[in-house]
């Protein structure tokens, strides 16, 4: 083929070849690139035909296997919408053209109320694993730049989901974020972020926080929420700079946890008022309030967002919530109704119990209030079409909930972990005993001071509560044997102080009896003892070992977590980017006979049809699959692991 490839080529047919021809002709070799691309996509997909798949946390097989039905817009007079290219307006034209702070008066000005769709990032970290591909995102992007042009923002990146893609789904997290971009430019895109710890579950050097958000930043994030799981204000003041200086939308966040109402419980209003005040002394350009449990019943509700209203007019409030209890809604309305400016919710099919309250459920609830939210419940509608076929495609990550359950509000588990608990407890043979890890965990928290619970202290608790079980420990065991047991390293590592400083106080005596002088303890925030990092240095290091094309992406992702990247770079180089091919293949076989495509670049398309499978060889242990390739037969040799 390539001597074809000469034979034809332009240039040599008009005969004006010149010594460094071959090497000045790239365009030769590029048949070579995409046969060694495709030789690899086969080498995974007779992989997962021989093994099956080993993408961690699949259980069975998609339950769709059929191709999948893009939704079709219509406009009001029943004209179909040109979804051929983005919308061309949106929030983000504001932003873009009056910066951050205008931005911001612009929404507190808006005079109905504003949504943000979580459907990219936590409906599907809380309910599917945060299994959700690229591409499947990508499928459905343009569509919803019609659909969701009012919206506020879609939230599509951080928390669990840079993590998750290199490690699970062999993605580059960066790569989406660009791709998402091109196709929806006119919704601002919003991020999580774990404050001083990055996307990342402990605290990283300060200088590493502000590279990140920078990277971020220029690749199309706009609006980040920026959180710390103990509310602690030294850790929140590091991820908000860094947006700062970055240019971003700074929204700075509070966790709700507990039930205000309640005046045993530890978090009151005047704890959530006066962190408010220290947020508003720092400077926020919208505040977060993160009810990541939903545990934040409708009269708390109201209380709080009116509270915060009445001291703050000027002041926009965007509120997140989850819907395990099955109140979702009924809070995020008393939210609006109190003064909320935005609030959280996401496609229907993809939303209630521990995922957000859904979209067309909380647009119909607001009928007749008068609060216009600029989305058109029918497109709404038809994009949900999708995500119905996207649970179906993903059914293998669910967590087999099946219904809303208040014992939330005693537990206080976050949306995002309970599904992840359960399914671990289930891994751990914990499953009968799931009942006992929910009490476990209520223990466990006690143990620990009654901590504000979302990462990384949420995955603390959480630990406990199965190290609890799994040594059949009751609270006054752990309390009374301390000093003997071998606790989970996220526990040092909270009583140590690495997650900083929670309201009230580390409890003593657990606090020396668990670290027992092992560890020095830390009584400031973390960052501050941890020395800046050499980041040229790093991406140097990260040269050397891949080559040239190193980015100051790469940098941020390895400095995120350093042994995922390593193991993501190995398994791309050995089966290359499988960010394009359809989620159906990734994780289930073809049948014989099958045919399908992939799309490697825009206009290059891989057509591929499976043939056979050989018997295994005494000899080799493989078995050879035949594909035929755009046309060509091809036999490759896989391992067979079983
Ligand atoms: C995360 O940090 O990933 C969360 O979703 C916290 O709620
Ligand atoms: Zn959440």
């Amino acid at each position: 083929p390539f001597l074809l490839r000469l034979l034809i080529h332009d240039t040599f047919v008009q005969g004006k070849c010149w010594t460094t021809f071959i090497d000045d002709s790239p365009d030769l070799f590029r048949l070579f690139t995409s046969q060694n691309r495709a030789q690899k996509f086969l080498a995974y997909i007779g992989d997962v035909i021989v093994n099956g798949s080993s993408v961690k946390g699949q259980i069975g097989e998609p339950s769709l296997k059929s191709e999948i039905v893009l939704p079709c817009l219509v406009n009001d007079s029943g004209n179909p919408i040109d979804t051929t290219s983005p919308c061309p307006y949106g929030w983000r034209n504001i932003l873009l053209e009056s910066g951050p702070q205008a931005f911001s008066n612009a929404v507190r000005e808006y005079k109905g109320c504003l949504i943000m769709d979580t459907t990219w990032r936590d409906a599907h970290q809380s309910l599917l694993a945060t299994r959700v591909r690229t591409i499947d995102l990508v499928n459905i992007a343009l569509y919803t730049s019609h659909a969701y042009s009012n919206a506020f923002a879609l939230e599509m990146w951080g928390g669990a989901t840079f993590d998750v893609a290199m490690r699970f789904l062999y993605e580059d997290p960066w790569d989406r974020l660009r791709k998402l971009r091109k196709l929806v430019p006119n919704i601002p895109f919003q991020m999580l972020l774990r404050g001083a710890n990055g996307v990342a579950y402990a605290s990283l050097a300060d200088n590493a926080i502000e590279h990140f958000v920078i990277q971020a930043k220029k690749n199309g994030v706009d609006v980040f929420r920026v959180f710390d799981a103990l509310n602690d204000i030294e850790n929140l003041k590091v991820g908000c700079e860094a947006v700062r200086l970055a240019g971003g939308v700074v929204q700075a966040t509070i966790c709700y946890s507990g039930d205000m109402l309640n005046p045993l419980k530890k978090y009151n209003l005047k704890y959530y008022l006066e962190l408010v005040d220290q947020i508003v002394d720092m400077g926020t350009h919208i505040l977060g309030i993160k009810d990541m449990a939903g545990v934040l019943k409708p009269q708390a509700a109201n209380i709080l967002i009116g509270a915060i209203r009445e001291k703050y007019p000027r002041l926009p409030i965007h509120v997140h919530t989850h819907d395990s209890a099955g109140t979702g809604v009924s809070s995020m309305i008393a939210c609006v109704l109190a003064g909320a400016d935005i609030v959280d919710v996401c496609s229907d099919s993809i939303s209630g119990m521990t995922s957000q309250p859904s979209i067309g459920a909380f647009l119909a609830a607001l009928e007749g209030s008068g609060l216009d939210t600029g989305l058109n419940p029918s497109l709404v509608r038809e994009i949900d079409t999708y995500w119905a076929q996207l649970r179906l495609l993903y059914s293998c990550f669910e967590a087999d909930l099946k219904g809303p359950d208040p014992e939330v509000y005693l537990h206080e588990i976050p949306g995002g972990q309970l599904t992840n608990l359960k399914f671990q407890a289930t891994q751990l043979g914990l499953g009968t005993q799931w009942k006992e890890t929910k009490k476990a965990y209520v223990q466990a928290n006690k143990l620990l001071g009654d901590i504000v619970k979302v990462t990384p202290t949420s995955k603390v608790v959480g630990d406990l509560a199965q190290f609890m079980v799994q040594n059949k420990l009751s609270y006054e065991d752990v309390q009374v044997k301390a000093e003997e047991l071998d606790f989970p390293a996220s526990v040092l590592d909270f009583f140590q102080g690495l997650m900083g400083r929670p309201y009230g106080g580390f409890p003593e005596p657990l606090r020396t009896k668990v670290l027992r002088g092992r560890r020095e303890k830390l009584d400031q925030r973390p960052g501050k003892s941890l020395p800046p990092l050499n980041l040229s240095q790093i991406k140097n290091d990260l040269k050397q070992k891949y080559g040239e094309k190193i980015t100051e992406c790469d940098v941020a992702s390895w400095i995120m977590y350093p042994k995922v990247y390593q193991e993501y770079r190995s398994f791309v180089d050995k089966f290359g980017d499988l960010s394009v091919l359809p989620t159906r293949y990734f994780l289930s076989k073809p049948n014989v006979g099958e045919e399908f495509h992939i799309e490697i670049e825009q206009g290059k398309t891989l057509i591929i049809k499976l043939l056979a499978v050989g018997p295994v060889s005494e000899s080799t242990g493989q078995r050879e699959v035949f594909f035929e390739l755009n046309g060509e037969i091809r036999a490759v040799p896989i391992d067979d692991k079983k």
